[in-house]
């Protein structure tokens, strides 16, 4: 999606890269390569040129501020006013139980308005809410096939009338129908032209008319740019639109459609398409997107999820804790069981590059078992253990494991990867861009071993059990990642 936006941006984002201090002729260099990138991406030109002046202004506004390198800085800039570009968007259905309430879907043809019908009718499924689809496109002979189809597939009623004449006629009747069976909503699929047309436009009137929908989507095809904006202009001129859907951001769209339409139109995209299958449509976020054409985004994601899971108070506890170095066991076994929350990890974890295996292991049953391991260990503890790991010897660690009932040994793998990972947990909740993207490097380097079991996988020379002094742990931290990327490329 969007690949020379992307790399437009990420040139622009290159200039400022080593710069310590964010100057006005340097910015003014890095803004010009954003302006570029966005005109090559078939950007209206004058969205183009509003968004700048907001990007410059907020740049200049913000010349002389705090931690973040000049590069970060423009990122953040650029994606705050994509997000104020592309949003705000509300983009919920209006479901009601039993209402029969309507959305009619409209758009030039091949758009991919019965495909979208059908995509919606899933999502509100999932919703548990009970769709039916209405074949209004009486135009093309195999519409109302295409929409059966869908149905079946689905289990959705679908109402169609063979030899029909007035899609207001087959659009009245359907919602009874749909009304009879009990449906909450009700999805119109509506005829498309080749080009805007008065008779098309007038169809649809008529139909919004009688119908009163209470949602009206247009369906456009993002890969034709700034058609996709004139028709998405004409269409909500006639029937005043309540969102767009931007359909195949799964091919070579250019970005510039999607960028520009709100701002022309004041139409929020609501949705989008990226797929022909029927689960490939989805809620339109701007925040989501801005992160995703930016691709620094995984960074901004990953601060802002980990900022959610630990609120304002605690963090700031947390912080002082960590300021002075008392990042303690316990902090450590609360932060695993925030990062466990269903999906979290993983989604975070998905969003940097490289991290699959990470994603994995976090997502299997086995480190369910090493979640409740790990909590059961540090419960075992006393407080100032677990303040200060360094005081459990063997004796102590001893008691532990009788207290929770596993192996010595499995105390010190606890220990390890307190001290590899805490750090980094830290680093995702604290700190600047630049630490986060130090983090980044850290996991990833770290995803050549699993971090619940280090010596996984690989055999330990000299692994004696006893303790090491820091200096032979490093040692064989160094041997194991040897062995690690020895076995890789194997
Ligand atoms: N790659 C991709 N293809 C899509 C997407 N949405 C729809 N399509 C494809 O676009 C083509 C046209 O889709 P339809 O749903 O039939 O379009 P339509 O607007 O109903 O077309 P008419 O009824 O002829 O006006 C089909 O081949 C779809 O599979 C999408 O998000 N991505
Ligand atoms: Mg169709």
């Amino acid at each position: 999606m969007f690949q020379s936006l992307q790399e437009g941006l990420q040139t622009a984002f290159q200039v400022l890269r080593g710069k310590g201090k964010l100057t006005e002729s340097n910015m003014r260099e890095g803004l010009a390569m954003v302006e570029k990138s966005m005109v090559e991406a078939d950007v209206n030109v004058d969205v183009v040129r509003k968004f700048m002046a907001d990007v410059s202004e907020a740049a200049i506004g913000r010349r002389v501020i705090h931690s973040l390198r000049p590069n970060e800085e423009l990122v953040k800039i650029v994606y705050e006013q994509l997000v104020d570009l592309l949003g705000p968007v509300d983009n919920s259905i209006p479901l009601k139980r039993g209402a029969a309430s309507s959305i009619m879907m409209c758009g030039l043809q091949g758009a991919g308005k019965t495909t979208t019908c059908g995509k919606l009718s899933q999502l509100i499924k999932e919703q548990g809410f009970k769709p039916f689809l209405i074949a209004a496109d009486l135009q093309r002979p195999a519409a109302i096939e295409q929409l059966h189809v869908l149905g079946r597939q689905l289990g959705v009623g679908v109402f169609s009338k063979e030899g029909a004449q007035d899609p207001v006629a087959v659009c009245q009747e359907g919602i009874a129908a749909a009304r009879a069976a009990g449906a909450d909503i009700v999805i119109l699929d509506t005829a498309g032209r080749l080009a805007i047309d008065l008779e098309l436009m007038e169809q649809l009137k008529r139909i919004d008319k009688a119908v009163q929908p209470q949602q009206v989507y247009l369906v456009v095809d993002g890969m034709t740019g700034q058609d996709a904006v004139n028709s998405a202009k004409a269409f909500n001129e006639a029937l005043s639109l309540d969102g767009i859907i931007m359909t195949k951001l799964d091919g070579d769209a250019r970005g510039g459609a999607l960028l520009s339409v709100k701002a022309v139109t004041q139409v929020p995209i609501k949705f989008i398409g990226t797929g022909e299958h029927l689960d490939a449509l989805e809620p339109f976020r701007p925040e989501g997107m801005a992160s995703r054409i930016l691709e620094m985004g995984d960074i901004l994601e990953v601060a802002r999820e980990a900022h959610k899971l630990i609120d304002e108070k605690e963090r700031l506890a947390m912080e002082e804790r960590m300021s002075k170095g008392v990042f303690s066991l316990g902090d450590f076994r609360d932060m695993m069981q925030k990062l466990r929350k269903p999906g979290l990890m993983t989604k975070m974890v998905s969003l940097m590059p490289g991290m699959g295996e990470f994603s994995k292991m976090m997502a299997n049953a086995d480190s369910e078992k090493e979640m409740r391991r790990l909590t059961g260990i540090v419960d075992s503890m006393t407080p100032s253990e677990r303040k200060n790991p360094k005081v459990i010897d063997s004796a102590r660690r001893n008691r532990i494991a009788k207290g929770c009932g596993c192996q010595p040994s499995q105390i010190s793998d606890l220990i390890k990867q307190f001290e590899m990972i805490g750090p980094m947990l830290q680093m995702a909740t604290s700190g600047s861009m630049a630490d986060k993207m130090k983090m980044l490097g850290q996991m990833q380097g770290m995803m050549s071993r699993n971090p619940f079991n280090p010596t996984e996988g690989v055999k330990l020379k000299g692994s004696t059990g006893k303790r090491l002094t820091p200096k032979e742990r490093e040692k064989l931290q160094r041997e194991r990642d040897r062995a690690l990327r020895k076995k890789k490329r194997n």
